[in-house]
């Protein structure tokens, strides 16, 4: 008759560790998941830079009304009348004035919009975009 193993149990409730000699890593989440999975965040190599502004200019001429101009600055500017009004005025006393200070493709854009509607209505109104 052999002797009975004593065989050592922890208490009900005791903790466990999570990890014990000879298991296979997987976390008792269930979800096939390891409490060694890890989230990277790399950092760029190049950091990203400011994009370069460009001013959109009128230039003023002879023959292009004022109501027309203004309406311009309302509609592709976003300007108050008022607005409108006083940087007209001033491309017409000084030869050219500034709209809007915008990034390439939305001065590009606008400045392709002011010369579509002078075109359209056969007014020689000029509007240019320089880099600031
Ligand atoms: N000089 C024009 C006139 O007297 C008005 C005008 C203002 C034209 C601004 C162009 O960008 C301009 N009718």
């Amino acid at each position: 008759m052999r002797a009975p193993i004593a065989v050592e149990t922890a208490p009900k409730g005791a903790a466990r560790p999570l990890r014990g000699a000879g298991d296979d890593g997987e976390d008792r989440r269930g979800n096939g998941g390891s409490k060694h999975d890890t989230a990277t965040i790399t950092k760029p190599k190049t950091r990203s830079k400011r994009p370069s502004l460009y001013r959109v200019l009128l230039l003023n001429d002879d023959y292009t009304p004022m109501e027309f101009v203004v309406l311009v600055l309302q509609d592709v500017f976003n300007k108050t009348r008022e607005d409108a009004m006083r940087v007209m005025l001033h491309v017409h006393n000084h030869g050219v004035g500034e709209c809007g200070i915008y990034p390439f493709e939305v001065a590009e854009t606008k400045v392709t919009r002011v010369m579509d509607a002078a075109r359209k209505n056969q007014h020689p109104l000029q509007c240019v975009m320089e880099k600031q």
